[in-house]
């Protein structure tokens, strides 16, 4: 699936800013067929949430509605016209002056609706987009709705962040020639100092495809015809972490003499390969040093914003981080291209998570109900996960900052049935994307002992908590235990180990000279013990804390204003671990 971009033959409008906005219980019968009652307007890219002061808006269960009219450019007559929706969470239905134009499910991928039978280039439209905000046993991610006693609709969920919800990314009109490019699929490998550029490209319409390859001051290095192929690149420049090099793969389709479609992909040369208990990127050992994040800040919830992509990159900078995982869903694609051209290195992770019921909001409980079966997650569920990883992979494959897939977040691997639900996932994602290789977040109750999935994987991503909650405030104790937890996978399996997970929620200005919980200081602690653990694991190929900042979670006695195991507060000030884990990742130089 290609981003849309503007080229000499395509051309995008933005319709982000301000749309009407209206919930259902006040939109009254079918609101697409006329102008939405009443006189909210939300802000797009934005999770409705937080920016209404109306309880019943913020914790709304159900369909929400959002309107505008757009302007099809007039110069687009003879041309495909699309609407793109960057992420609509989680259900969308699309209508065009009433009439319902497409639909898509799941909300953390994009899609595009074509318009071209529609509308008419020079004339405006009314558009408006439902969406629905209801987590089932059958979404990715999964929840449950129920009724309260008042006859009130509540979301339940088994995720440890806020279900924010709306249009939480860019929405553009675009426009693409009839016949063109439909997709382009670019792998790199390496032979001595020659960078190989494996590429397909798939298009709508016969023609004739060539395609160019531009360093980064523009002069062409390859060129090819044909839809498929392999560019060779003297003496190639490599996309290295924290030492990007971007060259961009031009690619057109030609009719009769003349180029009916232009479109260009920055691609990153550089290989990712586990070998042994080693993670290398372009054949050198690679240690991970990062966090888990989410997309979260206050007012605009789930929003993207280019402010907080820069400002979190500088931070990540600042600490001398030198990766981040997606958890716990896919994030804008701005966040991937922005880290392609930094150097940064990503885990991409799918919005599986809370595929376990011995998990709810962070806290393990004891599943009363199985977590795979026909009343829990069941057919339908593996159905739409797949439909999931197909998106996921569709948009991101082709990123140089995405070297490793992140397939779930603590799923109930230790439970029957986790085998025939995760196997076939990762068949499709080993065929959609042969090259990079696949992890999941284990869950802390899911041991060397009864973990059932972990072999299927390239390497063993662990998420635990000693120290915070299980023996929270003995660090003596929590150090004994995450030794032996770590040694025990060690010894099991020839693969690499990381830690994707681990920390303690810290209220900033809160101090103690004993290891007290909640500290600052303990928050320092508790990290320490951990560096000098992983520190005597040779095998051991990254450490990301959880989490980089503070963030909104559901509410629960656990939670003082949502999860405060950030190293950075909500509004993203360094709390004391900041300034240590600052020290620690400097020293550590190249060590890998
Ligand atoms: C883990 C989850 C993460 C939570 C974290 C916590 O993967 O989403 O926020 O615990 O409890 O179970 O802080």
């Amino acid at each position: 699936m290609l981003k849309p971009r503007p080229t000499p033959t395509r051309e995008q409008s933005s319709l982000n800013g301000l749309w009407s906005f209206c919930i259902d219980s006040r939109a009254g019968e079918q609101p697409w067929n006329a102008p939405l009652p009443g006189p909210l307007e939300a802000a797009v890219p934005a999770s409705f949430n937080d920016q209404f002061i109306d309880p019943a808006i913020r914790d709304h269960v159900g369909w929400v509605y959002y309107q505008r009219e757009v302007q099809v450019p007039r110069g687009w007559v003879g041309d495909r016209v699309l609407l793109r929706f960057d992420a609509v969470t989680h259900e969308a239905v699309v209508y065009a002056d009433g009439e319902r134009v497409g639909a898509h499910v799941g909300g953390y991928t994009p899609f595009d609706v074509d318009l071209t039978e529609h509308v008419t280039p020079g004339r405006t439209f009314r558009l408006t987009v439902a969406v629905n905000n209801q987590l089932t046993n059958e979404t990715i991610p999964p929840g449950t709705v129920h009724e309260t006693e008042n006859g009130v609709r509540k979301q339940k969920y088994l995720h440890d962040f806020y279900n924010y919800a709306g249009i939480p990314r860019s929405v553009y009109l675009h426009s693409i020639p009839t016949s063109h490019v439909d997709d382009v699929t670019v792998t790199t490998r390496r032979q001595g100092t020659t960078g190989l550029v494996d590429y397909r490209v798939e298009t709508t319409g016969s023609g004739r495809v060539t395609v160019a390859l531009r360093d980064e001051d523009g002069a062409e290095v390859a060129s090819l015809e044909g839809d498929h192929g392999t560019l060779g690149v003297p003496e190639a420049r490599l996309w290295q972490p924290g030492a990007a090099y971007l060259y961009e793969l031009d690619v057109q389709l030609h009719q009769e003499g003349r180029v009916v479609d232009h479109y260009t992909v920055p691609i990153g040369i550089r290989t990712v390969e586990v070998r042994g208990n080693e993670f290398l990127i372009n054949g050198e050992p690679f240690y991970f040093k990062g966090f888990g994040k989410h997309e979260d800040s206050a007012v605009r919830g789930k929003g993207h914003d280019d402010a907080y992509l820069v400002h979190d990159t500088q931070l990540l900078e600042w600490i001398n981080a030198n990766s981040f995982r997606t958890s716990h869903y896919p994030y804008a694609e701005e966040v991937l291209e922005y880290a392609d051209r930094h150097g940064i290195v990503v885990i991409d992770e799918t919005a599986a998570v809370g595929l376990n019921l011995g998990v709810e909001g962070g806290l393990a409980g004891r599943p009363t109900t199985p977590s795979f079966s026909a009343e829990t997650f069941n057919d339908a569920t593996q159905a739409a996960y797949a439909q999931h990883v197909r998106e996921l992979i569709a948009r991101d494959k082709n990123h140089p900052s995405v070297v490793m897939w992140c397939l779930a977040n603590e799923p109930a691997s230790n439970e029957e049935g986790a085998r025939e639900f995760f196997a076939p996932i990762v068949d499709l994602a080993r065929e959609l994307d042969p090259t990079r290789p696949l992890t999941y977040a284990v869950v802390m109750f899911a041991n060397v002992g009864n973990d059932r999935i972990v072999d299927l994987f390239d390497v063993i991503s662990l998420n635990r908590y000693y120290g915070w909650y299980v023996f929270s405030g003995d660090l003596d104790s929590a150090e004994t235990y995450l030794r032996r937890d770590i040694s025990s996978w060690v010894d099991a399996y020839d693969k690499p180990v990381m830690m994707t997970e681990y920390g303690a929620d810290t209220q900033p200005g809160a101090h103690s000279i004993w290891d007290a919980p909640w500290t600052e200081e303990y928050q320092s602690a508790l990290l320490a013990m951990h560096h000098r653990v992983f520190d005597e694991f040779p095998q051991f190929v990254g450490e990301q804390i959880w989490n980089f900042a503070d963030f909104q979670t559901s509410n629960g006695i656990h939670r003082v204003e949502g999860n405060k195991k950030g190293i950075f507060t909500r509004d993203r000030k360094p709390k004391a671990a900041a300034h240590e884990l600052r020290r620690r990742w400097r020293a550590f130089g190249d060590r890998k």
